[in-house]
């Protein structure tokens, strides 16, 4: 029996292997189980399998930026250290159309493929700033893909300015986004949610929205907050919400689990996920989101050592090179504030895996 087999054995889990090598899909109650069995490795060892069975050794990622237009939110999530309640409020910015513009501009010399635009829930801006904000992008790369607004912030649009969700999903389409990200999942156990952002929109208005996006012909990613108030049932729950979803669309291109910062939030009490923890969530999320093609690790989140090392255990996606990013660094996170496509590569590589860049539909731009 090879060492594999074996702890896969002693940790009680050779029955979920066994439905693996057959093609079954894992329930809940596995789920649960690959939570609380105790040796980590033989559940990387299961979700390895799964990632090279898809993907062999290739690690993708991505040359983008971020864009935060403005941190004005009139959501009080516990988590969040980026947000500020008011206009004048400490801290507080909303970048004018020009300025949002220039981070682009600035960057014409980068052969970026994606501009990721997550804003707060800004209580007086024009519909207009966002069209303008988008077609804007699109004048000055016109082959850039917009990877824009969460489902938080569509549901929020809908409110704020009497349309549908379909309505607001159609009316940014035309101005340009190509895709939706995958934020403000969170956890969708309404107790979960209620009790850290409850007045953001629900987890079933998460889901709809998606599923709207996906009928639309938009594609999208689920994330999902780990590592503070939930339990094992609860991400369990979580994944299998969105593999149900998944499962009639097929809009989802990656899963991304996010570890939870505490700095300068109103759960720093909370400790931070230990590197375990972030391991197994990501290798959980391979073994049951079978419909899920990418299971991605936001190095930001993780930090570099731990992303290098969920390579081998289900991860084959690690976002980009980010640049510009602030809901991260403003809640703690020591990971540096960009990458390089080199220095990227070059971490890939040192973990043993190839990397491969790509757009943001999985399209191989070079490898
Ligand atoms: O929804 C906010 C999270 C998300 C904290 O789709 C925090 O490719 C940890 O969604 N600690 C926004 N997490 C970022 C996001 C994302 C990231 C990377 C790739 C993609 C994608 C999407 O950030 C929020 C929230 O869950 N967040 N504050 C915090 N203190």
């Amino acid at each position: 029996m090879s060492t594999t087999a074996s702890r896969v054995k002693s940790s009680g889990l050779a029955d979920i292997a066994e439905k693996l090598e057959a093609g079954q899909r894992l329930d809940a109650v596995d789920g649960l189980r690959l939570f609380e069995a105790p040796d980590l490795l033989a559940v990387g060892a299961l979700a390895n399998r799964e990632r090279e069975r898809r993907h062999a050794g290739r690690t993708y990622f991505n040359y983008n930026i971020r864009v935060e237009a403005t941190n004005v939110c009139v959501a009080s999530c516990l988590f969040c250290s980026f947000a500020r309640l008011k206009p004048g409020d400490d801290g507080a910015y909303t970048l004018s159309l020009e300025q949002a513009w220039d981070k682009l501009r600035a960057r014409a010399h980068q052969p970026l493929t994606e501009v990721h635009v997550v804003n707060g829930l800004h209580p007086d801006l024009p519909f207009s700033y966002y069209t303008d904000l988008l077609s804007g992008f699109k004048r000055i790369r016109p082959g850039i893909h917009l990877k824009c607004f969460t489902a938080v912030e569509i549901a929020f649009f809908s409110d704020l300015y009497a349309m549908s969700d379909e309505q607001v999903l159609r009316e940014l389409m035309r101005a340009g986004p190509d895709s939706l990200p995958g934020g403000g999942a969170e956890v969708f156990a309404d107790r979960v949610r209620k009790k850290i952002c409850h007045d953001k929109c629900d987890g079933e208005r998460w889901l709809a929205i998606h599923r709207t996006a996906h009928r639309l012909g938009m594609r999208s990613n689920v994330t999902m907050l780990y590592g503070h108030i939930e339990t094992f049932e609860e991400r369990v729950d979580h994944m299998l919400r969105a593999r149900a979803l998944q499962d009639e669309t097929g809009g989802f291109q990656a899963f991304i689990p996010l570890a939870f910062h505490p700095d300068n939030n109103q759960m720093r009490r909370l400790p931070a996920p230990s590197a375990a923890d972030s391991l197994r969530v990501h290798a959980v999320a391979r073994l049951l989101l079978d419909n899920i093609p990418h299971v991605k690790a936001f190095w930001i989140a993780t930090g570099l050592d731990v992303a290098q090392a969920s390579l081998w255990f289900g991860v084959d996606d690690l976002d980009g090179t980010v640049q510009e990013e602030r809901i991260y660094h403003m809640a703690g996170a020591t990971s540096p504030e960009a990458m390089t496509p080199q220095q990227l590569r070059k971490l890939i590589r040192l973990a043993g895996r190839e990397p491969v860049e790509r757009d943001t539909l999985y399209n191989v731009v070079a490898s």
